[in-house]
């Protein structure tokens, strides 16, 4: 291919992706500065017997959604999409699965309609998007709309005959749904603070959109194995949960004397999949900036290649470096990128700052003088139109036009001037939204549950409303909790995380089924990492309240000074935790 080229395209070339780079942007992904390619573009079948097997396999050992993708691309089914949305008509057999990849999610029975969910990456919104999806949701919707922990919105209750409109409507905005759903690799996400935190490392927004652009750009990605979750943190005290990603990029700073230039670097964190109960790990690498797009892309294309397509419950990166090891999977990476992977000990890297929990809730300066993000909360990430509209508003009035959403469902308001904190706080007050700090309610986290999902055992969003409300007249905390909510073992709002986290479950009381939880404590993210440990089994929800707020009380009392609470329960095993809270669950 590079003979292709004459010298001055060469050189065009060069300067071109030399000019991309100091933008921010990466300039090699899978391409060498003369065009050469080091991976496949697009494909599906492989092998001399091309027709029997896809990345391998025979097609009849696929698994089902590997089958329906086989069939037909989930990205080919416009005209299908057309015809659906002509006769108002939901989609049947492997359509169902092939609208994911347009994030449609038909979600019968929960709901006789469409969830829409959509991409916003690096999670940070214009106020002119905001507004259009706030037409969305009520146009077309149900009128409110959910932030999501991937720092994304999703919006419900959409019927067939106005799917086309929506994703029109949204390419019209300057968005996309592409992807957000099926084997793709979701939202990426980054730091909510990114651009303006006076104490990041690097401005990790260029990188996630660069991600973005990458992955919307390049079919043979749309192809995974299964979902694909990839994070950017700016190395601050505002942490976007890079750890539970299946690729974590985090910024770290690199004195001098370490053996390479002194600098800011970015560390690789591998598989988190806490629903699995496993953090991302650090696979040893340091990676320029302008390195880590084309580094996940690499990395993608050899879980393209080489994982799972018989089981889907094995079919995650976990499954795939479990087996392989992680220097084979580095290895493999290497071989499709145009620059050697550097090696690198974590320890030779400056400690990351303590993260701060909930640490963006509030007023909180800039690394520009005068200015100030607020952040502000979102009871279970739930926003009417009304409330859509007056946050974009606002952000216009008194800041610059952005809003930023965060993994914890809440969102913040960045470049807000001094003299206008005031009256940026009293029309959010207006709008029922609070900035104010409490340290149960602002880590309140729940899933779509049982209003939504068909999966769900129980009504997470209502019952953490009703949690919330209950502890907050009842107990008084002086150092902040999360408490996640997640419908069934999936874990989408990620309970194994939470201090405490709660997973939906039928419960039997008094003859009949009700909606309950079982509950694990003492888990954390970054440098709290652990999973919880289950405590209590299938308790109805009616108990959960009281329940927690014994638990809650026993802590205070029995805490070491001002122990945290996760500390305090890591210090005992879940047996002696069972045994200490007995009388609570009784
Ligand atoms: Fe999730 C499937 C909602 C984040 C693990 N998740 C689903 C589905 C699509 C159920 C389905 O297949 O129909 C849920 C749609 C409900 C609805 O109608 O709203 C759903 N997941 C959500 C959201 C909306 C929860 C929320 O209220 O915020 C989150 C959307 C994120 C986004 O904007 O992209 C959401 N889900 C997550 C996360 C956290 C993350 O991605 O950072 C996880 C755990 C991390 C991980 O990747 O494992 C997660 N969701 C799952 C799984 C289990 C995957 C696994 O390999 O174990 C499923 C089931 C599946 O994929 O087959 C699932
Ligand atoms: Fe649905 Fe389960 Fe995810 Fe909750 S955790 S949104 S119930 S799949």
């Amino acid at each position: 291919m590079s003979q292709n080229f004459t010298e001055s395209q060469k050189e065009y070339l060069k300067g071109f992706f030399t000019g991309v780079s100091q933008r921010g942007f990466t300039p090699f992904v899978g391409q060498t500065a003369d065009g050469q390619f080091t991976h496949d573009q697009g494909q599906a079948a492989t092998g001399n017997d091309a027709e029997e097997r896809v990345h391998g396999v025979l097609i009849e050992d696929l698994c089902k959604e590997e089958k329906i993708k086989h069939e037909q691309h989930g990205l080919d089914i416009w005209d299908t999409m057309l015809d659906n949305a002509a006769k108002d008509k939901f989609p049947e057999g492997g359509d169902v699965f092939r609208y994911k990849f347009h994030g449609l999610f038909y979600v019968s029975p929960a709901q006789e309609s469409f969830m829409l969910r959509c991409r916003i990456p690096g999670c940070i919104l214009r106020a002119h998007q905001l507004d259009g999806l706030a037409d969305i949701a009520e146009d077309w919707g149900g009128g409110y709309a959910h932030v999501t922990t991937r720092g994304n919105i999703q919006i419900r209750e959409i019927m067939p005959k106005d799917t086309v409109d929506v994703l029109v409507k949204m390419r019209d905005m300057g968005l996309t749904s592409q992807g957000s759903g099926a084997d793709n690799v979701r939202n990426v996400t980054a730091s909510p603070t990114s651009g303006f935190d006076p104490e990041e490392v690097y401005d990790v927004l260029p990188l996630a959109k660069a991600m973005h652009h990458y992955i919307l750009n390049n079919r043979d990605l749309y192809d995974l194995p299964r979902k694909f979750n990839i994070s950017f943190d700016n190395g601050g005290a505002i942490s976007v949960c890079a750890d539970t990603n299946d690729i974590a990029f985090y910024a770290v700073r690199v004195g001098e004397g370490q053996g390479v230039e002194p600098g800011v670097y970015f560390r690789v964190q591998l598989c988190g999949i806490t629903g699995h109960k496993q953090f991302a790990q650090d696979c040893g690498l340091l990676l320029k900036p302008e390195e880590c797009v084309a580094v996940a892309a690499a990395m993608l294309r050899v879980f393209l290649k080489n994982g799972d397509r018989t089981n889907r419950k094995k079919a995650r990166l976990k499954y795939l470096v479990d087996t392989w090891g992680v220097e084979k999977y580095l290895d493999e990476t290497e071989k499709h990128l145009a620059f050697p992977l550097r090696r690198f000990p974590l320890d030779a890297c400056e400690p990351r700052i303590p993260i701060r929990r909930h640490g963006y809730i509030g007023v909180h300066p800039q690394t520009e003088d005068g200015l100030n993000y607020v952040g502000v909360v979102v009871p279970v990430g739930h926003l009417t139109v009304e409330q859509m509209r007056g946050i974009a508003q606002l952000s216009n009035i008194f800041g610059k036009g952005e809003v930023r959403l965060t993994v914890w469902q809440n969102l913040l308001i960045p470049h807000v001037a001094d003299k206008n904190i005031s009256g940026l706080k009293a029309g959010l007050a207006e709008l029922g939204l609070e900035t104010e700090h409490h340290n149960i309610t602002n880590g309140l986290v729940a899933c779509t549950g049982n209003a939504g999902c068909k999966y769900a055992a129980s009504g997470t969003k209502a019952h953490a409303i009703q949690l919330g409300a209950y502890l907050r007249d009842h107990i008084e905390l002086d150092q902040p909790i999360n408490i996640h909510l997640t419908g069934c073992p999936n874990s989408c709002a990620q309970h194994y995380v939470g201090d405490i986290g709660m997973q939906g479950v039928k419960v039997k009381a008094d003859g009949e089924s009700v909606e309950g939880y079982n509950i694990v404590l003492g888990g954390g993210v970054d440098h709290q990492q652990g999973i919880a440990a289950e405590v209590f089994n299938s308790v109805p929800f009616e108990q959960v309240p009281a329940l927690i707020e014994s638990v809650l009380r026993i802590y205070l009392t029995e805490r070491q000074l001002d122990e945290s609470f996760i500390n305090y329960v890591r210090r005992h095993d879940a047996a002696e935790l069972k045994e200490k809270f007995s009388h609570v669950a009784a």
